[in-house]
């Protein structure tokens, strides 16, 4: 037996799929599983929330109870990310999925998970600690000196932490998010002269007044701001990116907001494409890009898209991205990487190259989120392959590159943070090529960034729980045995 779907992108997509193994067995749906498969991504795979509210927190935004979930689940919400589950689930399964959702709630009891002491890699014994934990939704951490790092949450706080004790008071007056969905304050960036000029940097999801949609719903994109701390106050604010108020749109994910800089200090950043998929390949669009920014916030004039096409944006490096959450410069190669959250399947790791098209949504290693067919190509001529993907999806966000001290045979390695698989996830490269991947973290929590400390510890930012690690080597396993 076979059904056939129509998908709602601009192409109209028709396609075969087999109806699931528990209807034409007879067996009843397992809402377990289909809920690891369908929702997890979203959802956190003990339904504690992540990119998607928490489905055990008795909250339920959009309807309670059966009725509510049934009718959430198959019309989806648009402007949160979440598609239409209607059609693509047979019959059984909805009621398996609010069954098992409905028992998980009844019998939800958070424990606080404990924390290893110690976990081990192939090449280091590792002692983990506990950085901080009074938190809410961290987002990002970048660090002014030895003694002092900033944190986000994403409410829109931003939080310093100085010798290993978090400040009780945020500074005071940083810029006015909209935190909803996935948006907020993101990420948090200190100047690479930071001694010399004090600049620090945060991207956050900044709302327009003047435009709303017919929901009474204000537009929103991805804004880069620069300011100093001055007695624990946001100051000096200067804008350095704001987009055409135009492409403001009100849907409320894929904000991407990652903030590096290259060794000749200029400032890429990254922004999502707002869940509409076709303006990633639009140029005249911010969405669906990774930009380039002098760190004042002028155009460096070998931008790709400086002069052409004419309705360009002159701040775009490289299009075609779907979700970059994570990025970084490789301090040897120069190379900048980025890390994309996938739909279902096709997370990437990305070497970008100025003007090249990374080819979302053309071509993916991925499905919707619904299971349904994204597209049917995984290659095409003059789209970038991604250098690395994954099938599943991990929900990669927060990417750094190892420069320390502490560890020096992961020198030059990449750290892949991961938020469904919570994990982190260290991938051995040469020049632009993934050799060897090694699973670091497991199982602390979701993992929204990871940074290399001034000291050359790596701190690993987790969301369910809140809290950040930080990780030190106890002692190098290769050469104790020798
Ligand atoms: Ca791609």
């Amino acid at each position: 037996m076979t059904k056939i779907l129509y998908g709602m992108t601009s192409l109209v997509l028709c396609f075969v799929m087999t109806t699931s193994a528990a209807e034409t067995e007879g067996v009843a749906a397992d809402g377990a599983k289909l809920y690891q498969t369908n929702c997890a991504q979203c959802h956190g795979a003990e339904l504690q929330g992540g990119n998607a509210q928490s489905l055990v927190d008795g909250v339920w935004q959009f309807g309670a109870g059966k009725w509510g979930m049934a009718s959430t689940i198959q019309q989806g919400i648009t402007h949160l990310g979440m598609p239409a589950f209607g059609l693509s689930l047979a019959n059984g399964e909805l009621d398996a999925i609010i069954d098992f959702l409905l028992e998980q709630e009844k019998a939800y009891d958070p424990q606080p998970r404990p924390l290893p002491q110690t976990i081990q890699s192939q090449e280091y014994d590792i002692a983990v600690e506990l950085v901080a934990s009074e938190l809410e939704i961290p987002w990002a951490i970048d660090f002014l000196d030895e003694h002092t790092a900033l944190i986000t949450e994403r409410p829109g706080r931003l939080r310093v932490l100085r010798d290993g004790v978090l400040m009780a008071t945020p500074v005071a007056d940083t810029p006015e998010v909209v935190h909803e969905g996935q948006g907020g304050l993101m990420d948090v960036a200190v100047d690479p002269e930071f001694g010399d000029n004090g600049w620090i940097y945060l991207a956050y999801s900044h709302a327009l007044e003047s435009k709303r949609d017919g929901d009474d719903r204000l537009a929103t994109m991805t804004r880069i701001v620069r300011g100093h701390i001055d007695g624990n106050i946001w100051t000096d604010e200067q804008v350095l990116f704001e987009a055409p108020h135009e492409t403001y749109i009100t849907t409320r994910h894929h904000y991407g907001s990652r903030i590096v800089f290259d060794a000749a200090g200029d400032l890429y950043f990254s922004i999502g494409d707002r869940g509409r998929r076709p303006m990633a390949q639009d140029v005249s669009k911010p969405n669906g890009k990774v930009h380039r920014i002098h760190r004042d916030g002028t155009i460096p004039q070998d931008n790709p898209f400086v002069s052409h096409p004419p309705n360009a944006l002159p701040s775009i490096f490289s299009y075609g991205h779907r979700n970059p959450q994570g990025l970084a410069i490789h301090p040897e190669t120069d190379i900048l990487w980025d890390t994309e959250h996938g739909p279902m399947g096709g997370d990437e790791v990305n070497a970008i190259r100025a003007g090249r098209n990374y080819g979302w949504p053309e071509i993916s290693y991925g499905r919707n989120y619904n299971g349904s067919i994204l597209t049917r190509f995984e290659a095409k001529p003059g789209m970038e392959q991604p250098t690395y993907f994954y099938r599943p999806s991990p929900g990669l966000c927060g990417l750094d590159i190892y420069h320390g001290d502490e560890f020096p045979k992961w020198r030059g390695h990449l750290f892949v943070g991961a938020l469904k698989y919570e994990s982190v996830e260290l991938l051995t490269v040469a020049e632009d090529r993934v050799l060897h991947a090694e699973t670091i973290v497991k199982n602390l929590g979701r993992v929204r960034d990871v940074a290399v400390g001034p000291e050359g510890a790596v701190y690993v930012v987790l969301n369910g729980p809140d809290r950040i690690i930080r990780l030190t080597a106890i002692v190098d396993r290769i050469e104790a045995t020798q």
